[in-house]
């Protein structure tokens, strides 16, 4: 709330720098904010929804004063159907409507790009930024930068390997966990056979592919007569896994089991597989785990396609505005947030470790 009171041109500066970030889905709206003091003691502090709040007409949420609070969102990019839930996630919280003025940027998995969006949102002197880091390395210059600028930086989805007294608060998916629960599953559905792996990971240097690659291996090493084959980046696309799975199968003939670190990625697998005349899923002779548990991912679990997925949660917007509607509050907030995930099997398969699908598990899904 202390930046507000520097919110004072911001209207041609937003524009202006977004356009320099190129692929800005949206360009900022022209803002139109006033100075203000910070509105800590009219904001009520409680945690609960915005609709709550006393002052501001129910739906402009935080900014006791009806001012809109300003966010900028450096998001990774439109790789997967878990970026699009994710894009949409931020866009419906963080409204007009629910009181605050996003500016979203698309930095097309590009680090650079990412470094000055978020370059570009201290210079407008946003009162929150949140970075959804494409790769965890290469932060500490531009977070110092906003530190100094004393914006608060949530840290999103995924994570920065930067120093935590650089930025406010992080939120996301345990992806270390993640890894273990698919080599947890793998372990207990082989009991005891061999396992001859191939790995089409996420984008590199991304922390989804760091922890789930981490964890994984974690499970293979206490496993001797697992053997991981070959690991690539897929680049968490779906083009990424078909390319990939392609040139595994020329140099492969002895695999049966194919790990993807998105649902993406899996479906390029299955075509590049299909097309090879390899059978997989619960009946086939390859088992395939994937992540992200997204709507059509566990379709194709319920089908016994894939036959283990691994969630991760990708509505994590809400956990973003709870921190901001804390900090409007003026309280402290959390140095991580964790946002929980489970895991998902085949139909006919029990494990302790995953759901078993059915189809009231599907219609549940919300993304
Ligand atoms: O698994 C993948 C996406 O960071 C957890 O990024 C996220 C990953 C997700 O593109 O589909």
């Amino acid at each position: 709330m202390k930046k507000k009171i520097a919110l004072l041109l911001v209207a041609a500066m937003t524009v202006s720098s977004l356009v320099a970030c190129g692929n800005a889905a949206e360009e900022a709206p022209a803002t139109t904010t006033e100075e203000t003091e910070a509105p800590a003691e009219e904001a009520p502090a409680e945690e609960e929804a915005p609709a709550e709040e006393a002052e501001a007409p129910a739906e402009e949420a935080p900014a006791a004063d009806g001012e809109l609070v300003s966010v900028g969102f450096a998001q990774v990019g439109h790789e997967s159907d878990w970026r699009a839930a994710n894009t949409k996630n931020y866009q419906d919280t963080f409204s007009a409507e629910n009181g605050y003025e996003l500016s979203f940027v698309d930095c097309d998995n590009d680090h650079a790009v990412q470094i000055e969006t978020v370059r570009g949102f201290i210079e407008q002197e946003l009162d929150y930024i949140c970075i959804a880091p494409i790769q965890s390395a290469g932060w500490d210059t531009v977070l110092q930068e906003a530190q100094d600028a004393g914006i608060p930086v949530l840290i999103v989805d995924r994570a920065v390997d930067a120093a935590d007294s650089l930025y406010t608060t992080a939120l996301g998916c345990d992806m270390v966990a993640e890894g273990e629960a698919a080599g947890n599953w793998l372990a207990e559905y082989l009991d005891g056979k061999d396992a001859n792996i191939l790995v089409i990971e996420g984008s590199v240097g991304a922390s989804a592919t760091l922890g789930r690659t981490e964890g994984f291996n974690n499970i293979v090493a206490q496993n001797s007569n697992w053997k991981v084959l070959d690991s690539q980046s897929g680049d968490f696309t779906q083009a990424g896994g078909q390319e990939v799975m392609e040139s595994f199968i020329k140099s492969y003939s002895d695999f049966n089991v194919v790990v993807c670190q998105n649902d993406n990625e899996a479906y390029g697998a299955m075509d590049a597989m299909d097309a090879a005349g390899i059978t997989y899923g619960v009946d086939g002779d390859v088992t395939i785990i994937s992540f992200d548990a997204t709507h059509d991912g566990l379709q194709y679990t319920l089908d016994g396609k894939i036959t283990c997925n691994v969630e991760c949660n990708p509505l994590q917007a809400g956990f973003a505005e709870e921190v901001i509607k804390k900090l409007e509050a003026g309280e402290t907030v959390d140095k991580w947030t964790l946002v929980k995930d489970e895991a998902f099997v085949a139909p006919g398969i029990e494990s302790q470790y995953a759901v078993t699908m059915s189809q009231e598990v599907l219609d549940g899904r919300a993304y």
